[in-house]
């Protein structure tokens, strides 16, 4: 039972040739759906321990961003029929269903998010969300007139993929230092940010520097909001689990050569943080806006009562 077709697959996502939380999900939806094609699994129960490893495979590769496991979990939950060929086929066509819902989520988010914004606003960005950039393309569509500063995002600088993708959008972009932030906090309308996960009380995963951006929005009194389809509900949390803060490489902080001219310190890379409820002013789903703290109601709707983890083996 080789599981090639996603292996190639993890390794992008370790080494975020793949990254950000929605396209995540989707690759590994994808993922699921070609190993599903490839498989030569002589019976039904090879087919589905063949799937269950791939999926455990994709699911070890990053462990914040929860539209992961929640991709995995839709996949392999559509997997139904008694012989492999009907296995296969309904895993495939839950992955092009999944990936389908995610672009019709995101759009939707986007056109609701739209809203918040006027015609002149200045936002402020934090990393890369597709999410978050969905709600200026919208508004962008409609007319409106979007400027906006963007946090390079240290140390990986996803802040220009974000600068070049509004540049792309015709927004005029002013890129800052990290650090920058709370001086230009007073000439921006919305900080603008995605999320990998949300936790039952509304907290906020994202890249790190989230939640100290958070407290300088609030020192200025500008309003932070998230966009956040609601894959990235994470619905472990509603049982009292807590999500686990990826640690990076330290070589990503500082290289090898610069370290040993220093001596003898230690190095601290994570990737994400968690910003409380208290400093959020909104979260921008495809099913609507939400003040945080309303954010379990739909997290209990949607993912009430699932199985948490059908990629580990039943025996
Ligand atoms: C990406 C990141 C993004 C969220 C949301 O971190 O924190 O803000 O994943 O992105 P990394 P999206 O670069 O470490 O993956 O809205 O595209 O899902």
């Amino acid at each position: 039972m080789p599981i090639e077709e996603v292996e190639s697959t993890a390794e992008d996502i370790e080494e975020m040739e793949i990254r950000g939380a929605a396209t995540i999900a989707a690759a590994a939806a994808e993922a699921l759906g070609a190993q599903a094609a490839a498989s030569d699994a002589p019976d039904p129960d090879a087919f589905e321990a063949e799937m269950r490893r791939a999926a455990t495979e994709l699911y070890e590769t990053r462990p914040t961003a929860v539209s992961l496991p929640n991709a995995l979990r839709f996949v392999l939950q559509g997997m139904e029929g008694k012989t492999v060929e009907a296995k296969r086929e309904s895993i495939r066509s839950a992955g092009r269903r999944f990936r389908n819902d995610l672009e019709t989520a995101q759009e939707r988010l986007g056109r609701i998010g739209a809203n918040r914004l006027r015609d002149g606003d200045v936002i402020m960005t934090h990393c890369h969300s597709t999410d978050a950039l969905a709600t200026v393309e919208h508004a962008v569509s409609d007319g409106k007139h979007i400027e906006a500063f963007v946090k390079e995002t240290r140390p990986r600088n996803q802040g220009q993929i974000t600068a070049s993708q509004l540049r792309d959008m015709g927004v005029p972009v002013t890129m800052i230092v990290d650090s920058a932030a709370h001086r230009y906090l007073n000439d921006v309308d919305h900080v603008l940010v995605g999320a990998d996960s949300i936790a039952a009380d509304g907290s906020v995963i994202n890249k790190i520097g989230t939640s100290g951006l958070a407290v300088n929005a609030r020192d200025r009194g500008t309003p932070i909001v998230v966009a956040a389809q609601t894959l990235k509900l994470h619905p472990g949390t509603l049982t009292g689990h807590t999500v686990e803060i990826e640690m990076r490489a330290e070589t990503e902080v500082i290289s090898a050569d610069d370290r040993a001219d220093i001596g003898e310190i230690t190095v601290e890379n994570p990737a994400f943080d968690v910003t409380p409820p208290r400093h959020i002013d909104a979260i921008i789903t495809e099913r609507g806006q939400f003040p945080p703290e309303s954010i379990v109601s739909l997290m209990r709707e949607l993912y009430g009562d699932m199985d948490e983890e059908p990629w580990t083996d039943p025996e």
